[in-house]
């Protein structure tokens, strides 16, 4: 299974407990065999994901979890753990109740607190045919004291409720994905952008990466001229132009041949800054970075990747940002890495956490570890404003405002 949530989908998960119907929902949504049905209690061991396309909501990504009370012997707290970590990067949630305990009050709580919607559901199936109306009316009461909302009811068998489950989500779309864009109030319409990207080793063949093509659609679509240009070709593009552009976004690699051909009076950003507010919380990031003037030789950093891919050479995570940081503050400093899921929950022996761009994840994701940091007190930032704070730059690039309620307290 790709645990990857891609960025640019809605990312819906089924929570709930063994045998409430999870799967069978997730199969009535994406009217496929999905995910494996039974009536034996744990069928559902690791996420299962789908991804498909619902009219009014766009591109979603289903994910169905192991019921949270699985306590099957050895294996039990590990699928639990895993239905946990698909709270991270899920924009709304769907919670089927049926047992009104401890332990779905406890769920609830968690997907709330972490400011995940929860559209509560009740199966009117249920395993085994349906629950007695008593037991429903019981059920619907619970769900809608504690989600504050009436339950959805649904049953999968006969798909009866699903188009109102998919009304429930489109009413809480507002509140699970902040429709932010990417270039926000640096540019206007008419203005000239010109974007330094250099197409180096590390670039895809033949085609260009996943930001570059967000923020040339962005511009295009807000009525700006955009100028692209590799590094070694920005002064020379700059003196092509008839009118001096109004801002230059550059790769965070290219800043000092960006820096060198920016006229006065223009202003510069990178693509990694854009993408750390556009992903992230800014101002957290520049509290982050501005934390490294504490590191020295004994300190201990963790370089957080999204992804989980095979590094390259002249990787940035493992090999740039670790020989910038060892130059600066000395060779005994110790650097970890963690890829994917690996990011440890226990965050306390770090000094600080460098995350990357995340470009393949959905901002929840990114803003799921920010809190995580928070919460530890530990710094956290990202590679693009990192290195602008290495190279001296930070203060000399210009930042998008952070969003209400962002940024350090
Ligand atoms: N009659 C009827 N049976 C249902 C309905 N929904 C689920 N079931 C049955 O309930 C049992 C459990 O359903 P699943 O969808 O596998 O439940 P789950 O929550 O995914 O279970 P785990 O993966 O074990 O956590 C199966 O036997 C289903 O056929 C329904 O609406 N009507
Ligand atoms: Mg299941």
């Amino acid at each position: 299974m790709n645990q990857t949530p891609s960025a640019e989908r809605l990312h819906i998960t089924v929570f709930g407990k063994r045998n409430t119907g999870k799967s069978s929902l997730i199969n009535a949504i994406t009217s496929q065999e999905t995910s494996l049905v039974s009536d034996m209690p744990g069928t559902t061991t690791d996420p299962v994901r789908k991804a498909m396309e619902i009219p009014g909501l766009g591109p979603c990504i289903f994910t169905d979890t192991a019921g949270f009370d699985d306590d099957a012997e050895g294996i039990g707290a590990g699928r639990v753990w895993l239905a946990a970590k698909a709270m991270d990067g899920t924009d709304i949630a769907i919670m089927i109740f049926r047992d009104c305990d401890p332990e779905e009050k406890e769920w609830y709580g968690r997907l709330s607190g972490k400011g995940i919607p929860v559209i509560p559901v009740i199966n009117t199936g249920g395993p085994h045919g349906a629950h007695p109306q008593n037991d429903l009316a019981r059920t619907a009461r619970y769900a809608e004291s504690l989600c504050k909302e009436k339950p959805v009811t649904v049953n999968p068998l006969t798909g009866e409720g699903i188009e109102n489950l998919f009304s429930a989500v489109l009413h809480r779309l507002p509140d699970a994905t902040s429709h932010r864009s990417i270039t926000g109030g640096l540019v206007r319409e008419g203005d000239t952008v010109m974007l330094v990207m250099p197409q180096d080793s590390q670039a895809p063949k033949g085609r260009l990466i996943l930001p570059q093509v967000q923020t040339i659609r962005e511009l295009l679509d807000r009525k700006c001229t955009v100028v692209c240009c590799t590094a070694g070709d920005a002064e020379k593009t700059i003196g092509r132009l008839s009118v001096r552009p109004d801002l230059i976004i550059t790769d965070s690699q290219a800043f000092p041949e960006a820096m060198a051909a920016k006229p006065e009076g223009c202003r510069i950003t990178s693509f990694s800054v854009l993408f750390a507010a556009y992903k992230g919380d800014i101002g957290t990031f520049t509290q982050g970075a501005k934390a490294m003037e504490r590191l020295n030789d004994s300190s201990r950093v963790l370089i957080a990747e999204a992804c989980t891919h095979a590094p390259a050479a002249e990787d940035i995570g493992r090999v740039k940002i670790p020989g910038m940081l060892r130059r600066r503050f000395g060779q005994g400093m110790r650097i970890d890495t963690a890829s994917g899921n690996d990011f440890p929950q226990d965050l306390s022996a770090y000094d600080l956490i460098i995350h990357c761009g995340a470009c393949m994840f959905n901002r929840r994701y990114v803003l799921d570890r920010i809190a995580s940091a928070r919460r530890q007190g530990i710094p956290i930032t990202n590679y693009g404003i990192a290195i602008a704070w290495l190279t001296g730059i930070l203060d000399s690039i210009t930042l998008p405002e952070p969003c209400p309620g962002e940024g350090p307290e």
